[in-house]
């Protein structure tokens, strides 16, 4: 073991890069501060002391959808008592109290709606831009976009060359879930493979579109799958640079169907986040994304590689219907406080990562 973290220490320093087989065995130790260690110093070679957030808002237009992952809790049927889908003066009010509250970006993304047209997507996006023309919109995950192109009977690469035209700026991560197919056939086998996730993502990228990538880990992978998924992920990396931030999604399990479901304790969440900074050398950030992991896990994940922390999110659903203990949104004020309690030096960014305001 003490090889081990002397080798993995030498290749960050060398900017040599660590093997599957090396990972499995971060994976495996049991040494939490080592790993640690390891994946601040990866860190601090790309971004210093920096820690990035941003004024943002998170919409979720619709909880219809035709998938039902077993992981999911935000999702409904079109007959369930709590499915809602809202209406586009509902989400222009929504941007327009974000946009008053200071906030560079609108997340939105939704479930796989069995009735609304591509149109409404493409003028939701159009309307924001117009209303808000200095707004970034991040919307539509690969799995939404090969719907889109599924309702349409078009190529996906034309639904993502109307959705540029109509003001998207951007992409988020999610629908990664794990890619391998044997976990996917089990906690999402209505969803788009892993293959179609990367393929369509690359597209993006070709397109010009950035996005980030996430991996939802806790459920029923193994660390060998959670290897894999990396893998994909920094090889799709070295063709494109399309992605910016590495995002790894502690699940929730409240009211989901994964059978014998428990939630990640802190140190898979630590070990997680660091082996993902010290393994996706291609990535720029990793992001602690404080809904899911909790404040105090996502604070101390600033010492274990960690160098974002998302946003101010405002409403947030898709984990919290899952049972996630967080507040619904941070100030700005509050994730100042965490990060410069981490030691830290906040700096508040546009989608894109251009700086807007160091602190
Ligand atoms: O794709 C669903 C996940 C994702 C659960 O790109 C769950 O900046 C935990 O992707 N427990 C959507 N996670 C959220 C997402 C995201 C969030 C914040 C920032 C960005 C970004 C992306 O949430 C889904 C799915 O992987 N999810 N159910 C659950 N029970
Ligand atoms: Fe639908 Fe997304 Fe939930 Fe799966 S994770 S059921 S695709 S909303």
């Amino acid at each position: 073991m003490i090889d081990l973290f002397h080798t993995i220490r030498s290749k960050i320093k060398t900017g040599a890069r660590i093997s599957d087989e090396e990972t499995l065995a971060l994976f495996e130790s049991r040494d939490l501060l080592a790993i640690g260690e390891l994946a601040a110093l990866a860190n601090r070679k790309i971004n210093g002391e920096k820690v990035y957030f941003n004024v943002n808002r998170h919409i979720n237009y619709t909880n219809i959808c035709v998938n039902r992952c077993t992981f999911c809790a935000f999702s409904k049927g079109v007959e369930d008592e709590g499915c809602y889908t809202l209406a586009l003066n509902d989400i222009l009010e929504k941007v327009a109290e974000a946009n008053a509250a200071g906030a560079t970006e609108i997340h939105i993304v939704g479930g796989l709606h069995p009735d609304l047209p591509f149109d409404f997507y493409l003028e939701m996006i159009a309307a924001i831009r117009s209303d808000n023309p200095g707004l970034h919109v991040k919307a539509f995950t690969a799995v939404e976009l090969d719907y889109f192109a599924r309702i349409t009977n078009q190529d996906v690469a034309l639904v993502i060359s109307e959705l540029k035209e109509a003001g998207l700026g951007s992409m988020p991560g999610g629908g990664a879930e794990i890619l391998r197919r044997e976990v996917r056939d089990k906690i999402c086998p209505e969803k788009i493979s892993g293959e179609r996730w990367l393929e369509i993502i690359e597209q993006a990228h070709r397109a010009g579109l950035k996005t980030n990538a996430t991996m939802l880990f806790g459920h029923l992978e193994n660390y060998e799958d959670r290897v894999d998924h990396l893998r994909r992920l920094r090889d799709l990396q070295d063709r494109t640079s399309g992605f910016q931030a590495f995002i790894p999604l502690a699940f929730q399990p409240d009211n989901t169907r994964i059978p014998g479901a428990k939630g990640v304790g802190g140190v898979d969440a630590l070990k997680t986040l660091a082996i993902s900074r010290i393994y996706l050398d291609n990535f720029m950030h990793i992001k602690g994304y404080w809904v899911m992991l909790g404040l105090k896990i996502a604070q101390v994940a600033l010492a274990f590689g960690v160098n974002d922390l998302d946003g101010t999110v405002v409403e947030e659903k898709i984990g919290h219907d899952a049972g996630a203990a967080t507040p619904q949104a941070l100030g700005k004020e509050e994730i100042l406080d965490m990060i410069r309690k981490a030691g830290k030096v906040p700096v508040e960014r546009d989608t894109l990562y251009n700086e807007l305001k160091s602190y």
